[in-house]
């Protein structure tokens, strides 16, 4: 099973795991029920049996591996502890970003590895709630297990620099010792196409046993070509470390050079304004759950592509690296977003949302920092940017991520009937707020985006790019209806070339982004607001068959 769309290493070897494990439902004593044979990745939903379960399941596998091991779980919905031999060695909260754990001095044999997952509302839980999307259970993104020598490459990071014609770029390299012994290892960074690569770094390190260091250096690039939407280029950052000239161990991610920048009201991309037209797509795809397959990935972006739209935004949670890889080769942008969504003040103020929160902002950009076509981080879709407390959660949350990545502009999505409070406009580089005009309410849309428009500029986000994150309306696949009577495909037709029509012709307005790309199950506990248990707004169904409106919205982009 691939991670990624590309070989991040030749040195190091990963074990290919067969991918059917053994599954045992859990009662809450913990006590096996049921035995199944689930695919991994994937979602336990996709079993007949376990369409609706929630609540806890034990994954195992017989692994032979010996010496030092590497386990990278990808995710896993939401909460997971790992057991080697019946022993814990991880545990991890939230099914959108990767953990990792090493094991040292392992016997060669057969090793028992066990994944308890939890997809319950359990009351530790602050961000996985009963909502407008579905968590799923299971583990659901790719598991690797890895073989270690001395040293590894743990993190490997780049961060392009334009200085006028040329390029600079910024290497945080993380380098592990893994043995039993102090070591030196030679670390060399190489940066280029997929076979030229010059050597930009060579350091000698001294490492104690259990050391990590962390190596950032500032290096002038020759030679490459920006990356822009027209024009995807892409190179290669290696990481490379060797012990007396030989190879142990090397990581490769993909790069591409590009800045991202916010002048005045306008988002601009190497020096020139861009307009965002894009789609707010959840992880989500017909009976694969959240556990979507890379084909499937593909045919979203085609799907994406032809209509004419140049954005994504990953609501409201990190993605599947693989997705992000596609939107990278493509010139895809991608607004990616740490998981929150709709909490209140009362649930910003559970225990472990601080947390929670963090811990997944840290993940998500220490892991993605690299995609070239991420071009905003956002947070706390519709939480509680109206009080006191909520503005002290986006401020911490904020300054977290513009320590971790100052190069990308930050934002959040609004609540509408937040927009006379703005309590935190003045804490983003780019205003976006979610509008539903003629579909939550008849306001006309362009009334809805002048009064919109008037109460940011009484406020803290006037002069900055604003963003319509959220505009859509609810069309049910097959439901036709020459009245046009709400949630029938016309309808929602009509809605769209509305809301379109006055949010493209708008100077003021850096772009849209539509709720939603593909229909999407919810938690049951919205079943009264979400005929069929889903969410309707999708241009597309679940199964990714077009509506009328995909129509209406390709004329729209393509226009
Ligand atoms: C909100 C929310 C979305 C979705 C949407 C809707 O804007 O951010 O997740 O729930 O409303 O469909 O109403």
């Amino acid at each position: 099973m691939k991670a990624r769309l590309f070989e991040t290493h030749r040195i190091r070897r990963s074990f290919s795991v067969d991918p059917i494990w053994d599954f045992y439902t859990l009662d809450t004593d913990g006590n096996k029920g049921k035995h199944y044979q689930l695919a991994v990745p994937g979602c336990w939903e996709s079993h007949p049996d376990l369409v609706t379960y929630r609540g806890k399941g034990l994954y195992t596998k017989t692994i032979r591996m010996g010496g030092t091991i590497r386990l990278n779980f990808k995710g896993v919905s939401h909460t997971a502890d790992v057991y080697v031999d019946g022993e814990k060695v991880s545990h991890h909260y939230n099914a959108y970003t990767e953990f990792s754990v090493v094991l040292k001095n392992l016997e060669l044999k057969d090793h028992i590895i066990e994944v308890e997952v939890d997809n319950s509302f359990h009351e530790e839980s602050a961000l996985h709630i009963s909502n407008d999307y579905y968590s799923y259970g299971g583990i659901t993104r790719p598991v690797i297990i890895e073989q270690l020598n001395a040293v590894y490459v743990e993190n490997l990071q780049f961060t392009p620099i334009r200085e006028g014609v040329k390029w600079q770029g910024k290497i945080k390299v993380t380098v592990a010792n893994v043995s039993s012994e102090p070591i030196t290892t030679t670390l060399s960074v190489r940066i280029g196409g997929s076979s030229d690569k010059k050597v930009y770094l060579r350091k000698e390190l001294n490492l104690a046993v259990g050391q990590s260091q962390l190596i950032e250096e500032v290096l002038a690039i020759e030679d490459v070509k920006t990356y822009s939407l027209e024009e995807p280029i892409l190179y290669y950052v290696q990481a490379d470390l060797a012990c007396n000239q030989v190879l142990m161990d090397d990581l490769r991610d993909r790069i591409g050079f590009r800045e991202i920048a916010v002048e005045g009201r306008d988002i601009m991309m190497n020096g020139k304004k861009i307009i965002i037209k894009g789609f707010n797509r959840h992880e989500d795809y017909g009976s694969f759950g959240c556990a979507i397959p890379l084909e499937a990935m593909v045919r979203d972006i085609h799907l994406i592509e032809s209509m004419g739209a140049n954005c994504v935004r990953t609501c409201h949670y990190p993605n599947d690296e693989r997705f992000l890889d596609l939107c990278d080769e493509r010139g895809i942008l991608v607004w990616e977003e740490a998981h929150a969504r709709g909490l209140d003040e009362e649930r910003m103020r559970h225990p472990n949302f601080e947390r929670q929160s963090e811990e997944c902002i840290r993940e998500m950009i220490l892991n993605h920092i690299n995609h070239p076509s991420i071009y905003v981080w956002g947070i706390l879709n519709e939480c509680a940017s109206d009080t006191e407390f909520g503005r002290r959660c986006y401020v911490k949350q904020f300054e977290q991520i513009r320590e971790l990545d100052p190069s990308r502009p930050v934002t959040f999505a609004a609540l509408e009937s937040h927009m006379n409070s703005g309590l935190c406009l003045d804490l983003v580089d780019i205003v976006s707020f979610n509008i539903y005009p003629r579909w939550y309410n008849d306001t006309p849309v362009s009334e809805c985006i002048e009064s919109l428009k008037a109460a940011i500029e009484a406020g803290e986000g006037s002069g900055k790019p604003l963003l319509i994150s959220e505009i859509g309306a609810g069309g049910i696949y097959g439901y036709r209806s020459r009245e046009e009577d709400k949630w029938s495909e016309e309808r929602q037709a009509s809605i769209l070339e509305e809301q379109l029509r006055a949010v493209l012709t708008d100077r003021d307005v850096s772009g849209v982004i539509i709720w939603q790309y593909a229909d999407c199950r919810v938690d049951e506990g919205w079943f009264h607001v979400r005929p069929k248990s889903q969410n309707n707004k999708g241009i597309v169904d679940i199964y990714r068959r077009k509506k009328l409106a995909f129509d209406t919205v390709s004329k729209a982009f393509n226009a």
